[in-house]
């Protein structure tokens, strides 16, 4: 057997334990489309030919759980829970498989894949708790014998258009927390990772049947980007909650707001840290290291960008160097290896680009950058540690890759004014024993993820995650992001035999 053999049969293996059979060849659509070829990043060969939906394919997929939408939203919230609570079971079960799926699509490294499907496991447990605490809050009438409430009500059809790099964690926020809502999903995941999505489709359809919900409360929709413009035009998807780069947001948001359809956008991160003096230099380098070099640099919430003082700088430069030159990359599967491929010879070009770019303005690379030579045609590099003496136009832009640039700092608020100063804000993170300065950088930090003395990725389902300015200013996940999801109705209940109008009118 040899490695292509064995790529595509442990893909069709570990997708069959969870109930999702994939074609033999083949693949071209009865439109004529020529079939979605899915590759694996680890060494370029094939896993699967995909037939991509046709444009009645997608409008059946919508209308049919529209349809669903009527059933749905009648049933008991708790109840729904017992739904999201199977499946949950079930990702237990499936763990492996799932996360084995993730790193052929991806190039994950396993710990972090099973890390990805264990984040799917939580934000279960999160929805399941949910479905008995959508709570709606009181408040005193200014009319006497009057009731004022808020009730939340279940939204619609959610689209949910889903990246590459997290192919299954962030759709598992989005869908286990709009099924409690009382809301179908139709899924439109990324063209390289449709495997990872049949999968999880097939455990959620398992889930269904297992406890008598409706099997079209979910659909994948496998096709390019025409897929999901379907989705982002169509009146009956009631919410569009896409996840990608700024540019796919820039389209998506005018034309969901056009239909006055509602979005909730995760786009961008150019995601820093701040290392100030009184940083334990120790944990601030580990910290560091996995949220600029973990998953190849390919998170939303990669940090990009390390403002330092002045005073602490070399020394950080040389520890960070030091663990840089260990790091091992290659194939995932690998033992010891700690970072697998990019995602396509594309975003290799877009790292070289920049670092060219950054060598231009006067960066000076201090490890790393190098190509890294593994059998097969996947594209691997050494994560790439760029000492930079101003924050220039390539250091505002994200380079989805694994860069990490080291700027100095004089001043606490030249830093923050660094830190804040590019068009992102989703994670950000402070190194420092300082309290007066963790608060300070707490407060004024402009982006939806702000920590103290840990890296920038990594984040819990508990608490929301989005973020501020170009990274679109949605909130999924944890704490109250429910409420997106739902659809909430003001009520003024009236249990007097008089009718006094608010504000005191009067009228006849
Ligand atoms: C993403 O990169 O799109 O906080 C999501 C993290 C993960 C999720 C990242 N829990 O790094």
């Amino acid at each position: 057997m040899n490695a292509t053999d064995s790529f595509s049969n442990r893909a069709r293996t570990a997708a069959q334990r969870c109930g999702a059979t994939l074609p033999d060849g083949g693949g071209t659509a009865p439109d004529g489309t020529a079939a979605l070829v899915v590759t694996t990043p680890i060494d370029g060969t094939e896993l699967a030919r995909l037939e991509p939906h046709t444009a009645a394919q997608i409008d059946d997929s919508i209308g049919s759980a529209a349809h669903a939408f009527e059933r749905w939203r009648d049933v008991p919230a708790p109840a729904r829970g017992w739904l999201v609570r199977r499946f949950g079971d079930l990702l237990v079960e499936h763990k492996h498989d799932l996360a084995e799926l993730v790193t052929l699509e991806v190039g994950k490294i396993p710990s972090e894949a099973l890390g990805e499907v264990q984040e799917m496991i939580d934000v279960c447990d999160f929805a399941v708790g949910l479905s008995r605490q959508l709570y709606g809050r009181t408040m005193p009438s200014e009319r006497p014998g009057h009731r004022l409430m808020e009730t939340w009500h279940p939204l619609g059809v959610v689209g949910v258009i889903s990246a590459f790099n997290f192919p299954v964690a962030v759709w598992s926020w989005n869908t286990t927390i709009a099924l409690v809502c009382g809301d179908p999903v139709v899924w439109k995941p990324s063209e390289t990772t449709p495997l990872t999505a049949l999968a999880c489709d097939a455990l959620l359809r398992r889930a269904a049947a297992d406890v008598d919900a409706p099997a079209d409360l979910h659909h994948v929709l496998i096709g390019n980007a025409s897929a999901g413009e379907a989705l982002v035009d169509d009146p009956r998807v009631a919410l569009v909650s896409a996840t990608g780069s700024v540019p796919m947001g820039r389209i998506v948001a005018p034309r969901v707001a056009a239909r006055f359809g509602r979005c909730l956008l995760e786009l961008g991160g150019n995601n820093a840290a701040i290392v100030t003096p009184s940083a334990n230099l120790e944990l601030t380098a580990r910290g560091v290291v996995f949220a600029a070099a973990g998953t190849a640099g390919q998170r939303c919430t990669t940090l990009r960008r390390l403002i330092v003082h002045r005073s602490v700088a070399d020394d950080l430069v040389a520890r960070l160097a030091s663990v840089y030159a260990g790091l091992r990359v290659g194939n995932p599967f690998d033992d010891g290896v700690l970072v697998g491929p990019l995602i396509s010879p594309r975003a290799h070009d877009a790292m070289r680009s920049a670092l060219d770019r950054a060598e231009l303005d006067g960066g000076i690379l201090v490890a790393g950058g190098q190509q890294v030579e593994v059998p097969g045609a996947g594209v691997y590099v050494s994560p790439a540690l760029v000492r930079m003496p101003a924050q220039t136009e390539v250091v505002r832009e994200e380079t989805f890759a694994p860069i990490l640039y080291v700027l100095p700092y004089d001043d606490f608020d030249e830093a923050i004014a660094l830190h804040n100063g590019v068009p992102q804000g989703l994670s950000s993170s402070i190194f420092t024993t300082d309290q007066r300065e963790a608060e300070r950088f707490l407060a004024r930090s402009d982006c939806g993820i702000t920590n103290v003395n840990i890296g920038t990725s990594g984040a819990e389902i508990g608490g929301a995650f989005g973020g501020e300015k170009e990274t679109g200013g949605g909130r999924e996940s944890g704490s109250d992001s429910w409420k997106a999801y739902m659809r909430r109705a003001t009520n003024t209940v009236n249990y007097s035999d008089e009718l006094p109008l608010a504000q005191g009118v009067e009228f006849g």
